[in-house]
């Protein structure tokens, strides 16, 4: 990895492709800067200034645009970069894209620009991964901690881990190597030592399952017996009239689906009203399927029952089916009740799709039961390949921490800090395999 490579220069469209204000195509490498002056009107460009130029091709006029010219490290890649903002058009964009490839550069791949950042070490390999989630973020929040990562916080608190962990296994080594000069490290020490890092290591992982539902997001579906409300629930929570809302039974024969951003990505589903009757036809009944298995899909269910028609024994027929499953139960129509309401269960919830305060308790309700922590105290999110590097981190320091317990040869404690060190380089990316690499910048896209 050290290897100091050579880059053949790429370019690539870096906005999505549609119409907008600007576009913007980005070239990275030593042939940037001749490229950009080939194909413009100047002919020189500092670094740091913008030029306002026209793109020729064949002294052709393409597009007015803007160049920004970038100095290696200078830059995002850590190359010569040159980025053209040009008008906003697809076939504008693509034209300038074709001249930049005539003229001495080759289309990027995916992620390429991020990867070689990485390769050129402008970011650790946390913080490229935070790259991608930054522009995938189904939710506000989640993009707010993926800039977190971004800016390198996870990055700083492995770092912080490691040269801790290094200063000790480097201890242990000098005492092993020359026992003459260098005093054995304490037994207390070590375990101490040991305990701390332990404890570093799995703060970062208490917040595992709240950075999964993040980045995932959850299903939640709505289910009941018809006309409990549930078509005015979904519409409600997203604020918008997209189900159909009627007094008449079996309205909703189809399962639909909206997102919800609740800090988690959410995935709404209003389903078909379960009820088993003769007079129902075959595409209600299909519905009806639907729903039983979105329901057992779903990461969590809110089950609505009208509350002035009480829980009938119908109501009961489907808390049955979901019962095993997370759910929160709902009394709607609260509205139409006068006086005091006792519910079926003391956590059920009394409810009025009519009331907004409802609803934003509600949307709180969904949120703290899929998740531990608040998403405003997420002090660190993971992704699923750092996190296996944390449990190996973890699980060889458990192992060093029992060694030194027992005061076992320095010997043994120095192969446990060894795997320990090497899980958390694999994390930040100074061990890596092409595998890896290959497997993290082919999710993202051409341009990045
Ligand atoms: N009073 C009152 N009526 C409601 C409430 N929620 C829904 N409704 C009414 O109940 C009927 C059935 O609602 P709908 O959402 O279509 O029920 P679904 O069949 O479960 O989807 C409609 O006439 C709604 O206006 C509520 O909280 N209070
Ligand atoms: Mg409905």
């Amino acid at each position: 990895m050290n290897i100091i490579q050579e880059f053949e220069t790429i370019a690539a469209i870096s906005t999505p492709l549609g119409t907008g204000g600007v576009g913007v195509i980005r070239i990275s490498g030593d042939k940037s800067f001749e490229i950009a002056l080939k194909i413009s009107d100047k002919d020189n460009l500092t670094p740091g200034k913008i030029y306002h130029s026209w793109i020729l091709d064949d002294n052709k006029k393409i597009d007015e645009v803007l160049i920004l010219p970038f100095k290696s490290p200078n830059s995002y890649t850590g190359e010569d970069v040159v980025e053209i903002h040009c008008h906003g058009g697809i076939n504008v964009v693509k034209n300038i894209l074709d001249i930049v490839l005539k003229n001495g550069a080759r289309m990027a791949e995916r992620g390429e620009f991020t990867k070689r950042a990485f390769l050129n070490k402008k970011m650790d390999l946390s913080q490229a991964e935070a790259v991608d989630d930054l522009i995938h973020a189904k939710t506000s929040d989640f993009a707010i901690q993926s800039a977190k990562n971004l800016s390198g916080v996870l990055a700083q608190k492995i770092k912080q881990i490691r040269s801790n962990l290094f200063e000790i296994t480097s201890r242990i080594v000098a005492g092993i190597d020359f026992p003459e000069d260098v005093a054995q490290v304490e037994y207390s020490y070590l375990v101490e030592n040991f305990e701390k890092s332990i404890q570093e290591v799995n703060r970062i992982l208490s917040f595992a399952k709240t950075s999964d539902i993040m980045r995932q997001g959850i299903k939640v579906a709505i289910v009941g017996r018809p006309n409990v409300g549930k078509s005015s629930l979904f519409n409600a929570l997203l604020n918008l009239d997209r189900a159909i809302v009627t007094n008449i039974a079996g309205t909703t024969r189809d399962v639909i689906k909206e997102t919800l951003d609740l800090g988690v990505a959410v995935t709404l589903i209003d389903t078909a009203g379960i009820r088993e009757n003769e007079n129902i036809d075959k595409v209600e009944e299909i519905g009806i399927e639907y729903s039983k298995q979105s329901a057992m899909e779903a990461d969590l269910i809110l089950f609505l029952y009208d509350a002035l028609e009480g829980f009938t024994d119908e109501d009961k027929v489907i808390y049955e089916i979901i019962k095993h499953k997370p759910h929160i139960i709902i009394a709607n129509k609260i509205d139409l009740i006068a006086g005091d309401y006792a519910p079926v269960t003391s956590n059920t919830i009394s409810f009025s799709t009519l009331s907004t305060d409802k609803i934003e308790e509600l949307k709180e309700k969904i949120t703290s039961k899929v998740c531990d922590v608040s998403f405003d105290d997420t002090e660190f999110i993971t992704n699923k390949r750092q996190q296996t590097c944390l449990l190996r981190c973890a699980e060889s320091l458990e192992n060093a921490l029992k060694a030194a317990k027992k005061e076992e040869l320095q010997d043994m404690i120095y192969i446990d800090l060894k795997s320990a060190l090497l899980a958390l380089d694999e994390l930040t990316g100074e061990v890596v395999t092409d595998e890896i690499l290959d497997n993290i910048f082919n999710h993202f896209c051409i341009g990045k």
